[in-house]
């Protein structure tokens, strides 16, 4: 008989699907002791969640995500709600000694998040941060070559998060949908969500970052608010670009906007060692571009590994289909819930854990620190 890992999910948007589908299918491809089970899921409106409950195949529904850490028959609590609310759920539900799945970014700021990680360190209790694109099958195998060291010394790391979404004036902010937009929901514009996951690939494939020196722009200063129809001061950053020294003596360049026109979701990055050079693109996402220095002159180039082998060549590969058959975005979450469910079986913390998230919260906060006094700020 399987140990259960009962799921309450709070919100039901864009993550509260993406999460609801990897729990769903983990069990399918993934061999464990444990079945994930989608035991509740929360929202205010109680047509909406009863709805989404039935699609998704939840047992009950709750209207207050409080009576959802007060159930007994709830293991862990997944934090699917925009980023203000990250903080006071994640520590209520530490103090109700539930393991705890949060969205990224962790918190809105690095106060918040200190605040988060001594309540789950003190609780005891698990934790992870949904930064997914650790676990894209050719992102993972990028950290293996970097391991085996095939890059050799690092020059350089490139990221773009590029988007176009928010070009139009017209744009309400706020709301549904649209707290991206409002800073006292979201916390920051393209820094805190999009820059986020940039730094996080970035601070896991090739270490910590140093200091950084950033500059912002908010393209649009004033947009109707979604619920009340009033013009506001926009006070988010609609883009962002930093430079940084990483400790392994590495220069970093990242760029993210949302004025991007043509881009919906560019995330790319490039790495250049003295060795070999690696590129990714998520349009590409099962691609991993290479170019290795040692290969004979006259027959180097760029080649464009397809991350599809199995026998643990590529990634987690072998637990899908035939090799040369590729996979997707959503296969990210499935991974990281069968990386997730491995961990607690064994008692073993996954990462990225809250103390992991925190560092990418901590140079987010430098960037932002850092456009705001036109200085360099020490991470
Ligand atoms: P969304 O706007 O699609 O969904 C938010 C959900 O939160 C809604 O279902 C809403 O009803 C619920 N909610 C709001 N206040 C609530 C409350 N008081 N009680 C219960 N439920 C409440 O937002 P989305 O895109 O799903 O984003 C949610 C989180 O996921 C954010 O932190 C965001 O940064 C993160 N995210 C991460 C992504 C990734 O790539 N890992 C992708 C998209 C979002
Ligand atoms: C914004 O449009 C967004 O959904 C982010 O919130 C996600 O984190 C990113 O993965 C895709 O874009």
């Amino acid at each position: 008989m399987k140990k259960q890992l009962r799921i309450g999910m709070i919100g039901y948007g864009f993550m509260g699907r993406a999460h609801s589908n990897a729990y769903r299918k983990v069990g399918h491809f993934f061999n464990s002791n444990t079945e994930v089970v989608l035991q509740a899921a929360c929202a205010r409106n109680e047509g909406a969640i009863q709805a989404f409950a039935d699609n998704w195949g939840y047992a009950s529904i709750e209207t207050d995500w409080r009576k959802l850490l007060e159930r007994k028959d709830i293991d862990a609590i997944d934090i699917c709600t925009p980023n203000n609310l990250h903080k006071e759920i994640a520590l209520a539900a530490a103090a109700a000694g539930k393991t705890i799945l949060c969205e990224k970014p962790l918190a809105m700021n690095t106060a918040e998040g200190e605040e988060m990680c001594q309540a789950v360190e003190k609780a005891g209790v698990a934790n992870m941060v949904w930064y997914n694109y650790r676990r894209v099958p050719a992102v993972t195998f990028a950290k293996r070559l970097i391991e085996e060291g095939r890059l050799g010394r690092i020059y350089h790391y490139r990221a773009n998060f590029l988007q176009d979404w928010t070009i139009s004036e017209d744009l309400p902010q706020g709301g549904n949908a649209l707290w991206r937009l409002d800073a006292a929901a979201a916390g920051s514009g393209v820094t805190g969500d999009l820059l986020a996951h940039c730094i996080d690939t970035a601070l896991w494939i090739n270490g910590g970052i140093k200091d950084v020196t950033a500059m912002t722009e908010t393209f649009v200063k004033e947009r109707p608010h979604q619920l009340t129809g009033k013009m506001e001061k926009v006070s988010i950053d609609d883009a962002c670009t930093f430079m940084c020294h990483f400790g392994n003596g590495s220069l970093g360049l990242f760029e993210s906007t949302r004025y991007a026109r043509g881009h919906k979701a560019l995330y790319t990055f490039e790495i250049n060692g003295a060795d070999a050079s690696i590129k990714w693109d998520l349009h590409d996402l099962h691609r991993l571009q290479w170019f290795d220095h040692k290969v004979e002159g006259r027959l180097r180039a760029w080649s464009s590994i397809h991350v599809t082998d199995h026998g643990g060549d590529h990634p987690y590969m072998d637990k899908w289909w035939v090799p040369g058959l590729q996979i997707g975005y959503e296969h990210s979450f499935v991974h990281q819930v069968a990386d997730f469910v491995a961990g607690y079986e064994k008692g073993e913390a996954v990462g990225p854990t809250f103390r992991d998230a925190l560092e990418t919260q901590k140079v987010c906060d430098a960037v932002l620190d850092s456009a705001k006094s036109g200085q360099w700020k020490s991470v």
